[in-house]
């Protein structure tokens, strides 16, 4: 059984987890049996206890990003299983990051470290508990359909390749991959899988391409996209990753081709000094370029901003807002605390200065839209729990998010102790909320992306509509 808690956060229903597709895959090549239960993707299908009592697998895969580990039901689906005498294995991105501290713990008789595809036989095989795979030299494809729930899949997860050559301060992306970028080879078995879709999973009507570093070579994207459009898939892309510095107009031209409006691109800070100590090895001049170009081909710019990263501090955090607010709408801009994940240049820098101690796991902070303004997970003598949920209101109100509006009453209470009235006018009179009403929340409903709201702020918003 290959498991999957997941987090309530805005990314809730929307993509199934393509290491466990993957995993799954290489099990099956292998000769056995296995199932993917990934309640990320079905948050409905909970009931893991039940499934674990049912189904008694011989081994439970366990794969966490770091703020699963806080939950109470991983902590006793772990023990459970355990108990039972379930041999339990665990990797992805957590096991990356915190591998010497779980490798104390004694419910665990493998943490993987590294890329699994094609290798289950060799960690089955190894004597090793703790193993640390090289970058696969096989790409393998997921196998979704050995997943609970696949049919309800609406995104289908892609990547062209792994890696990414840059080393910001505090991405693992390059611990998890490795620091070499690797082309997967766009041949038969590529398209395949994209041609397969259509039988297995009707409901996809979207494919999300989630490489680390989708332009880490420019020709391999734009082949990508030529032969995408060429074979006229009816399903929606969207492009996760691509840095600014890695795209020119004829790739943005096909970007725009595929129908896609909008493209992602993680600026971190405006600030001079914290964009330097992000040390993303471009500049904020190429980013503004970047942007430039991508409004020229009528592609809405979206923003990554990244609050309380090192160097930060709320008069550096209103640089970034200025900066940000100086380019002109159409523009979407997201706005997240700093989480710092172990063995990344941002993480000790903080375990130097004193503000979190060596093995300290970033906690949840919401990740629901319902929930804005969030807690950060940590705070610095520079920049308090406090400054920084007032830095991210200030900075959604003032780039005219309509997400506030999920949580209306909070923000303008804040705003009348803040004494924001003005900001909270600006925002409530400007602010796209009606066409977020209509046309964003009902999917988001659907998605279970906001099931809270669904039964209790729904219901006078479902009024507004
Ligand atoms: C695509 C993506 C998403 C997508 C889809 C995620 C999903 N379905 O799970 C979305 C946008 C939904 C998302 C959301 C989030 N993400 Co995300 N995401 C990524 C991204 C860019 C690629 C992940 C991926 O698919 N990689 C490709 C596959 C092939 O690799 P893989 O999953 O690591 O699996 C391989 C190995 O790790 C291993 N493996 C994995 N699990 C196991 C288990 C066992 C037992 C074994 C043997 C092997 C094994 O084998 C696999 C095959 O080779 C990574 C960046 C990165 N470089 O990893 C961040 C990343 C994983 N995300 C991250 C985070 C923090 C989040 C969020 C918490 C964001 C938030 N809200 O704050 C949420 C969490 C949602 C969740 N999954 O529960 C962090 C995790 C850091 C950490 N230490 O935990 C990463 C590393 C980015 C970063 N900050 O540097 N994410």
């Amino acid at each position: 059984m290959l498991w999957k808690h997941g987090i309530d956060d805005g990314s809730t229903g929307e993509i199934p987890h393509t290491g466990l597709g993957i995993l799954a895959r290489s099990i099956q090549e292998e000769g056995h049996e296995v199932f993917i239960a990934d309640h990320h993707f079905n948050p409905d299908s909970r009931g893991t206890m039940e499934l674990l009592e049912r189904e008694r697998p011989a081994l439970l895969c366990v794969t966490l990003v770091s703020q699963e580990w806080h939950f109470q039901e991983v902590q006793d689906l772990l023990n459970i299983a355990h108990q039972k005498g379930i041999e339990i294995w665990v990797g992805g991105p957590h096991a990356h990051g915190y591998w010497d501290i779980l490798e104390k713990d004694s419910r665990f008789s493998k943490i993987v470290v590294g890329e699994a595809d094609g290798s289950f036989g060799k960690i089955l095989n190894s004597r090793d508990r703790v193993i640390h795979l090289p970058p696969a030299t096989v790409f393998q494809a997921p196998d979704f359909t050995l997943m609970l729930d696949h049919r309800k899949m609406i995104t289908y997860p892609i990547y062209t390749s792994r890696g990414c050559t840059h080393c910001c301060s505090f991405c693992v992306g390059t611990r998890t991959h490795g620091s070499r970028w690797r082309a997967r080879p766009l041949d038969e078995h590529f398209w395949t899988e994209i041609d397969r879709i259509e039988h297995h999973f009707p409901n996809v009507n979207k494919i999300a391409v989630i490489d680390d570093a989708f332009t880490g070579n420019l020709e391999h994207a734009k082949s990508f996209l030529q032969e995408y459009l060429r074979r006229a898939y009816p399903y929606q892309l969207t492009i996760f990753n691509v840095r600014a510095d890695q795209m020119d107009l004829e790739f943005l031209q096909l970007v725009r081709r595929t129908g896609i409006e909008s493209l992602c691109i993680g600026i971190e800070s405006g600030d001079p000094e914290v964009f330097q100590l992000v040390k993303k090895g471009e500049s904020l001049q190429t980013i503004r370029n970047a942007i430039d170009m991508m409004r020229e081909v009528g592609i809405t710019p979206w923003l990554n901003m990244v609050i309380g990263l090192p160097g930060d501090s709320p008069a550096h955090h209103e640089r970034s807002l200025e900066w940000v607010l100086s380019i002109p709408q159409p523009r979407i801009v997201q706005w997240l605390h700093f989480a710092p994940y172990r063995y990344t240049w941002a993480y000790e820098y903080f375990v130097k200065q004193g503000a979190i101690q060596d093995g300290f796991i970033p906690g949840l902070q919401s990740g629901r839209y319902s929930e804005l303004p969030e807690s950060a997970c940590f705070e610095t003598k520079d920049f308090s729990l406090e400054q920084k949920m007032l830095a991210q209101l200030r900075s959604y109100l003032s780039t005219l998010c309509p997400l506030l509006i999920l949580n209306e009453e909070k923000v303008k209470k804040i705003c009348a102790e803040q004494h924001w009235e003005t900001l909270f006018e600006h925002w409530k009179n400007n602010a796209p909320i009606q066409k977020f009403i209509e046309g964003t929340l009902p999917s988001k409903v659907k998605k279970g992306q906001l099931a809270e709201l669904a039964d209790t702020r729904g219901q006078s918003l479902r009024k507004m509509q």
